[in-house]
């Protein structure tokens, strides 16, 4: 473990020249004084550096072993993985209890809660109060992205909690490399599992200070701080100062059998499908097809001088889902995780191997995800909770791009919207312009998941997937997007998809998982000048015969179904998100609500 004072091994030896090395002491210096002066307020018995290393992995996991806050699973089948299990309030990220506190009001904007910073301060300051008594504070100094890139942060997360600690080093850089590129302006963020009251959980952001306080929550978004506190509240605000995005969006290369390579990013809400897509095994009637990982989440999107868009993965690890993963559905998934994974509020088998709901076969006796005996079709509930999850190094996944570690990022050439939409949506459709993708993204509407605490399959409008993420005012958020235009003579496609439609019996239309490959087909040939399309009011639908069928057992009218415009049905879309907009006040963009009367037009 590092010592607080003692400085990084490596880190003021980088030939930087001397004022850099100067620069870094100071604010090593300055990291110093926060971790003092808020072990002062904490009061943690211990104070821990955590430098990363599979030594310190090991003593912490073998630690909460010990006392019970993780169980070791079946060495043998799942080598070096252990389960979590939260407390029941405790499962999900809570966006009652997320802030953003900036100066006004305004700047936070209806689509957030907020409190004032003075107020939230002392909120919390009072809640912080010898909340780590009796505990270690660990110092987590992270680093986002790859090492030696512009495009990179460090934060460095002060946290009580040994789960987080462990999870961070396989979500994140961890320790002497974060401290070599630590500089004025890191993101501090101060977690603590404190006594887990909801009524009292507070996840606040400090655009202004670069600054994460998470109080009584020790779940994932909600606690590992790097994530969507940092990587998207915050350098969303950075994005906007700065002129680049900070995108809830995966990153994938998708090879085609000329061995052509081209990057396209998605967004869609939490629990929609990104990791699924980013780690899609190609079904075998796509020989010579391959989806390459860059990013399952997170993808920060940086403008060119040449005007091109390069997009980097901030993240070394995914947290992702486990229900419905299994070997059909997502072998590669299955494989990678097992072993050096954590997975929290899955079940637990009797031979100790993790399951749930959708994975296949299970003994007969099950412990549910909060350590109850489960018997399939006895027991009331889900055996794992619909929004359990596993976390792995995204090192582990064997169809990682090469060009995952590229400081320069990859280029991107497309942009997908989706979601959940058990109607209306298209299986796949392209914008026709910039501002009319911009407008897509915008009037993004989809049915809520288990990854949010609240009702699930509730349809709400979530902007560009963004809606609990963007750190600002989210009118302002569409106008950055559109200012884009005119910094970039290549500006990436725009298009939404949608595998989630049902049909009458309840069930999906589309098969999903691998066969989505053919949907990305269609967007790369659509991007290579290939694909055909019809022009219909909503934008370009593909022709039935442009996309490849045959192996996906579809049958053609559940095609022309799941392409089909209803104009009616849309026109009530587009009056539901008329009033969306108006709600967001005078700073939403003129230019797309001239968009959506030209959609209007178009459709009546
Ligand atoms: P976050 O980590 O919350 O941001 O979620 P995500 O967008 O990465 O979603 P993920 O790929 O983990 O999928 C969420 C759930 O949807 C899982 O239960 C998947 O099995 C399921 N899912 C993913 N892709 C598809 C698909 O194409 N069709 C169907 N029917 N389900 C899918
Ligand atoms: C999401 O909810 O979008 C996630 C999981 O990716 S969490 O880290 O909890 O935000
Ligand atoms: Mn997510």
């Amino acid at each position: 473990m590092l010592k607080p004072m003692l400085g990084p091994r490596p880190a003021l030896n980088r030939g930087t020249g001397l004022a850099d090395k100067v620069s870094q002491s100071g604010v090593l210096r300055s990291l110093n004084e926060w971790v003092d002066s808020v072990a002062k307020i904490t009061k943690p018995s211990n104070v821990t550096w955590c430098e990363g290393s599979e030594e310190e992995f090991q003593s912490l996991v073998d630690e909460m072993v010990a006392e019970g806050t993780l169980i070791k699973l079946n060495e043998r089948i799942y080598p070096n993985c252990y389960l979590h299990r939260s407390a029941p309030n405790d499962v999900a990220r809570s966006e009652e209890a997320t802030f953003i506190c900036a100066a006004n009001e305004d700047d936070a904007g209806p689509t957030n809660n907020w409190i004032s910073p003075d107020e939230a301060h002392k909120k919390l300051l009072k809640l912080l109060d010898a909340c780590m008594t009796g505990r270690t504070m660990y110092v987590i100094p992270y680093l986002l992205g790859p090492a030696d890139s512009l495009y990179s942060q460090v934060g460095v997360e002060l946290t009580d909690s040994p789960y987080v600690a462990a999870s961070m080093k396989i979500m994140t850089k961890v320790g002497h490399v974060a401290l070599e590129h630590l500089k004025p302006g890191f993101v501090r963020g101060l977690h603590s599992v404190g006594t887990l009251d909801a009524g009292n959980r507070y996840i606040c952001h400090f655009p202004d200070e670069r600054l994460i306080v998470s109080l009584n929550s020790n779940y994932g978004g909600n606690a590992l701080l790097s994530k969507k506190c940092h990587s998207l509240r915050l350098a969303s605000v950075m994005a906007r100062d700065e002129g680049w995005l900070a995108e809830h969006m995966l990153i994938i290369g998708i090879e085609d059998p000329a061995g052509t390579v081209t990057y396209i990013t998605g967004a869609f809400p939490s629990a929609s499908g990104k990791t699924n897509l980013t780690m899609l095994k190609p079904p075998e009637y796509m020989k010579g097809w391959n989806v390459w990982a860059v990013s399952d989440d997170i993808a920060w999107i940086h403008l060119t001088s040449e005007g091109s868009f390069r997009a980097i993965n901030p993240e070394s690890g995914f947290f992702a889902v486990a229900p419905n993963t299994s070997m059909k559905t997502n072998p590669r998934i299955m494989e990678m995780v097992k072993e050096n994974t954590i997975f929290t509020n899955v079940a637990l088998s009797s031979d100790r191997t993790p399951w749930w709901e959708g994975m296949g076969e299970h003994s007969r006796k099950l412990w549910d995800w909060r350590g109850k005996v489960w018997m399939a079709g006895k027991s009331p509930g889900s055996a794992a909770h619909p929004n359990s999850r596993f976390t792995t190094s995204i090192l582990q996944y064997p169809s990682l791009s090469s060009e995952y570690n590229n400081p320069n990022g990859v280029p991107i050439a497309a942009m997908i919207f989706g979601g959940r939409r058990s109607e209306l949506v298209p299986l796949v459709y392209e914008s026709f312009t910039w501002e009319h993708g911009v407008l897509m993204g915008a009037m993004l509407r989809v049915e809520t998941t288990a990854a949010a605490s609240g009702e699930v399959g509730v349809l709400r409008n979530d902007p560009m997937a963004m809606k609990p993420f963007c750190g600002y005012h989210i009118a302002d958020y569409f106008n950055h997007w559109l200012t884009l235009r005119s910094r970039s003579a290549r500006l990436p496609r725009i298009f939404q998809i949608n595998p989630f439609r049902v049909g009458r019996d309840g069930g999906f239309l589309w098969p999903g998982y691998s066969h989505n490959l053919v949907v990305l087909k269609w967007i790369v040939e659509r991007c290579q000048g290939k694909a055909e399309a019809v022009e219909t009011p909503i934008g370009y639908v593909p022709t039935p015969a442009s996309l490849k069928i045959e192996g996906t057992g579809v049958a053609e009218a559940t095609l022309n179904e799941l392409l089909r415009v209803d104009k009616v049905a849309w026109m009530d879309e587009l009056e539901s998100s008329r009033l969306f907009f108006e709600s967001l006040g005078e700073k939403f963009p003129p230019a797309l609500r001239e968009e959506l009367s030209k959609m209007i037009a178009r459709l009546t």
